[in-house]
């Protein structure tokens, strides 16, 4: 055999190939088999004259790296092809929201239905709106409690726009002085007076804060709902009403809400809130020994007051005329109470784990 004849039959095995049904589960073997066209084509280099064997070598290599190349595209292809449409189809996974989205969407909605709007402010904020409006000038020590994260700033950012003289007259959209990340969603409390600068104001802000805490009942990253009512005459009653609402929408008919004296910088009175037990039905008893769940009858979510005056004037609005309560509480904490969900570790809820996830 010349090399040009090597050649045209070496073209005629690629066309050959080419023109090849994708359902054919011979093709491989045909073409690369013991007994296929490359084996038997190999064979004929014996008769191959002298100076063009190393040529010959040459194109028997390159046709089986093209033989191999087609045939691995083939069979790819084949996967696709090889599909029983008879078969019952796979069954696609869906995702759903996470559980704690679900809550603060059950939240709105209870909220949204008594008037109030939902708010967003920055989970970034300056100081200002997180502690100083708040009734907590630089170093007092209630801050101590909000164990926080602060944020390096750009030293001229604070320098042009801080002016500890009159705070009211910072720039608002660069108010200065230092960052954190928000300790709680009641920063949200002054940014809503300045926008809606007229009562009344029913707010609703849920966001996620963040403090340098860590255990079954604490996370780094957590997230608040945080009411804020502000109108004239304004008293405890609305407020004890309002927790009254939310603890039956959120809980069920029968579930009962506690206020108790506390303290907080930014609210006179204050109060913690506690809602009842759905397992002892709020007595701390069950099956004549004490509630495992709550040990008291009660559970603690968070806290509440009535607005005070200084934070009211750090928002512009004249506590002569107005009076308005507040309410700060974890998502997480008022949505593991929840009947059935059983849940002792919140942090659980940012495990990533799909097994839990998936119950919800
Ligand atoms: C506050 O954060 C106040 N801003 C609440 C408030 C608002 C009072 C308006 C008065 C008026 P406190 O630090 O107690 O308060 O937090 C409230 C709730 O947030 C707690 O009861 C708890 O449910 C939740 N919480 C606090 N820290 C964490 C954390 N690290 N992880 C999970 N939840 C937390």
């Amino acid at each position: 055999m010349t090399i040009d004849q090597l050649k045209s039959q070496i073209e005629e095995i690629i066309n050959r190939l080419e023109g090849e049904t994708l359902i054919d589960t011979n093709v491989k073997s045909k073409y690369l088999g013991k007994k296929g066209l490359f084996n038997s084509l190999v064979k004929e280099i014996r008769n191959i004259e002298g100076s063009d064997k190393k040529e010959a070598g040459q194109l028997f290599n390159q046709l089986k790296e093209t033989l191999e190349t087609k045939l691995s595209n083939i069979s790819q292809t084949k996967k696709v092809v090889d599909i029983d449409f008879t078969m019952p189809a796979e069954e696609t996974k869906v995702g759903h929201m996470h559980p704690i989205s679900q809550a603060m969407e059950e939240i709105t909605s209870i909220f949204e239905k008594i008037g109030f709007t939902r708010s967003r402010y920055p989970e970034v904020d300056w100081d200002w709106y997180v502690f100083e409006s708040l009734n907590m000038p630089p170093s007092h020590p209630a801050r101590d409690e909000w164990e926080t994260f602060f944020v390096d700033t750009p030293e001229e950012v604070s320098e042009v726009s801080y002016d500890a003289s009159n705070p009211r007259k910072r720039h608002p959209s660069l108010v200065g002085g230092k960052m954190v990340l928000t300790t709680h969603t009641s920063n949200g409390q002054v940014r809503e007076m300045e926008r809606l600068k007229n009562p009344p104001i029913r707010m609703i802000n849920i966001a996620r804060c963040y403090r340098r805490q860590q255990d079954a009942t604490h996370t780094q990253m957590f997230h608040q709902f945080e009411g804020l009512v502000i109108d004239e005459g304004i008293n405890i009653q609305n407020l004890k009403g309002t927790l009254d609402y939310f603890a039956k929408e959120f809980y069920g008919e029968g579930t009962k809400s506690r206020i108790r004296p506390f303290h907080f910088q930014f609210t006179e009175p204050s109060f913690e809130v506690d809602f009842s037990c759905h397992i002892c039905s709020g007595t701390g008893i069950k099956d004549g020994d004490k509630c495992k769940f709550c040990k008291s009858g009660w559970h603690e979510v968070g806290g509440a007051g009535m607005v005070h005056p200084n934070v009211l004037k750090a928002g512009g609005i004249d506590p002569e005329k107005y009076t308005g309560f507040a309410f700060g509480w974890g998502v997480e904490r008022t949505y593991t109470l929840k009947e059935g969900l059983n849940i002792d570790d919140i942090r659980l809820l940012y495990s990533g784990d799909l097994r839990f996830l998936k119950q919800f």
